[in-house]
């Protein structure tokens, strides 16, 4: 219960310094946490050619992955087979009750998609959008 409060604490301590700065600048950290397998917040937007951290929470008991691409990239992923990921920042298997970090600058504005490409998290509503500012 604890672990819980703590997590929930950095989240709003993420938000609120999102908040604080989105008028100047945009957020370089972002949290997304993974609770009932939904991603929190489900939209993030973030500005083109800023380095963005993003603090991945995996709340659940169960695995989940975060994978960010356009179109293309998750059609790739829905007829993937690979268990894992680990190897590239667009790409972050999350094992039950963990935090990942993967830092990524979007080069061009446009609409990047998360998901979680496990069997039925994706129909279930595992998945969030990117917008990428100029
Ligand atoms: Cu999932």
């Amino acid at each position: 219960m604890k672990r819980i409060l703590i997590v929930v604490l950095a989240l709003a301590a993420l938000a609120a310094s999102a908040c604080a700065s989105a008028s100047a600048a945009s957020p370089r950290q972002v949290g997304i946490r993974v609770h009932y397998s939904r991603f929190e917040p489900s939209r993030v937007e973030v500005r083109a050619g800023v380095p963005i951290t993003f603090t991945l929470v995996n709340d659940d008991p169960i695995d989940h992955e975060w994978l960010i691409g356009d179109t293309a990239f998750h059609a790739r992923h829905r007829a993937g087979t690979e268990a894992a990921h680990g190897d590239r920042p667009d790409e972050v298997s999350l094992p039950p009750m963990t935090t990942r970090t993967t830092t990524l600058t979007f080069a061009t504005p446009g609409e990047l998609t998360f998901v979680c490409h496990f069997p039925g998290h994706e129909a279930y509503g595992m998945a969030g959008v990117v917008v990428v500012r100029p």
